[in-house]
């Protein structure tokens, strides 16, 4: 099947990235999104979101005409559908804007038309709740249109080369449906095509996000036990992982992204009597920011009114991408044990949270800090020199929740280091090793 343009709903973290590498491989591309400001930024060139290289590629693909930008679906061979599956108080799946974005492209579904949706869902979304609303225009769904299920698999900070490269499951709703998908996709994707019904892609979706997770929180309990033990975990993961078979992850202070914290909840809540490990993990992932103040409490001692520097709000590493984020979290819990917290976050800057104050310089995070929290291990505080970190502060305390900072060399310069998942005894054991 041929696609001369698609019309690619939501224009997020992955919409945009998508309908830039669709327009760029020289399809016409209608990208749609509700939101006025994200509308009006891209008709400037303006992106609002942060992802390496996304910039040039958006551009690229408005300079080239292939891509334009609209408040409104428009006629396409293709509908894709990206837009958020957030979770409700209940952690129950919120599919508003699914349906919202379904019910958009009914008075422009015509037959011979391809629908795709993207977003991550709960198992049968796309047999269920889309199919239904979009023959709601008399056309039937796998035979007078197309119904596909892709879900994306791209690392945050690596979408464009992970977008070409991954392999892509489509899970159509009929054969022809998933056979549609594959080359729509075959646009791009260099990597595998695989394809199954959509009810299945729909559950491998959440199968690799939620398996994710219930490592996360094993690399978490383990470091409550080596904490319990007087045992360094990280030294014991690497050793660990040097058995052929064994690949446990890292601790860190919680799990966060709209995406391994999010998913899981997707198939418990539609059978929490048979997912009793995955809401386990959830909830052990779930609780890492009290333990990482418990450890402040032991660290730094009665925390009212301490001055607490918190290096990263991010859910993760070099992003941008606050959402479920455990480090604010972590400043939330502070703020309520009465300390004074002040956050950099070089990816968000001027961002404005009532727990914390934000700086917009490292050295105006720590200059009246008592003690420097490591919750998010960008590439710039990896690479701090303590002895110039010194400098610019009195605190001489460095918590490390991420495992990215080197424990000699904080201790050297006059600081008490502590990381998470170290035991008190694993000191003296670092003895051993030297
Ligand atoms: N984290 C740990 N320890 C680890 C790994 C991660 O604490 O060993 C934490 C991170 O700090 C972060 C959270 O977990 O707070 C999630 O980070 P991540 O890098 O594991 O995942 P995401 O959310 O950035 O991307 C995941 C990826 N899924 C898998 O790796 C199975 C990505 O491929 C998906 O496309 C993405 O979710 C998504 O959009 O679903």
């Amino acid at each position: 099947m041929k696609f001369n343009s698609i019309c690619v709903i939501g224009l997020g973290y992955i919409g945009l990235p998508t309908a830039s590498t669709f327009a760029t491989s020289g399809i016409r591309v209608m990208g749609m999104d509700i939101n006025e400001q994200i509308v009006a930024g891209l008709q400037n060139g303006q992106l609002h979101l942060y992802e390496p290289g996304l910039r040039t590629l958006v551009q690229a693909a408005l300079r080239s005409g292939n891509l334009t930008i609209h408040r409104e679906p428009m006629p396409a061979d293709a509908f894709i559908i990206a837009v958020p599956t957030p979770f409700k108080e209940d952690k129950k799946a919120d599919m508003s804007f699914v349906e919202a974005a379904a019910r958009s492209i009914l008075p422009h579904l015509q037959k011979g038309n391809l629908v795709v949706l993207e977003s991550t869902s709960p198992p049968r979304t796309t047999v269920d709740l889309v199919a239904p609303i979009l023959e709601q225009n008399g056309l039937k769904a796998g035979t007078d249109f197309l119904l596909a299920y892709s879900p994306e698999r791209v690392l945050p900070g690596q979408i464009l080369r992970e977008l070409i490269e991954n392999t892509r499951i489509i899970g159509g709703i009929n054969r022809a449906s998933a056979v549609a998908g594959r080359d729509l996709y075959a646009t791009f994707v260099r990597g595998e095509i695989l394809l199954t019904d959509a009810t299945t892609a729909e559950m491998v979706k959440l199968m690799e996000n939620t398996s994710r997770d219930v490592n996360i929180a094993l690399a978490n309990e383990f470091s409550h036990l080596a904490e319990f033990y007087g045992v360094d975990v990280w030294e014991a993961i690497q050793l660990a992982n040097r058995h052929p078979r064994v690949k446990i992850l890292n601790p860190g202070p919680g799990v966060g992204g709209h995406c391994i914290s999010v998913d899981p909840w997707f198939l418990v809540e539609a059978a929490p009597k048979i997912t009793p490990l995955i809401r386990t993990a959830r909830e052990v992932n779930d609780s890492q920011p009290f333990h990482v103040v418990e450890l402040c409490k032991q660290f730094i001692g009665d925390l009212k009114g301490r001055h607490i520097t918190a290096l990263g709000l991010a859910y993760k590493a070099d992003v941008d991408d606050l959402r479920e984020s455990p480090a604010i979290h972590v400043c939330e819990l502070l703020h309520q044990a009465g300390a004074i917290i002040t956050a950099y976050e070089p990816f968000k800057n001027g961002f404005q949270h009532p727990s914390l104050k934000t700086a917009g310089t490292f050295a105006d995070a720590v200059n009246q800090s008592e003690a420097l929290l490591l919750l998010t291990a960008h590439e710039e505080f990896k690479k701090l020199v303590p002895s110039e970190v010194a400098k610019l502060t009195k605190a001489r305390i460095a918590f490390d929740c991420t495992g990215g900072w080197d424990q000699e060399k904080w201790e050297s310069t006059g600081f008490r280091y502590f990381r998470l998942g170290v035991g008190k005894d694993s000191q003296t054991n670092q003895n051993v090793n030297n």
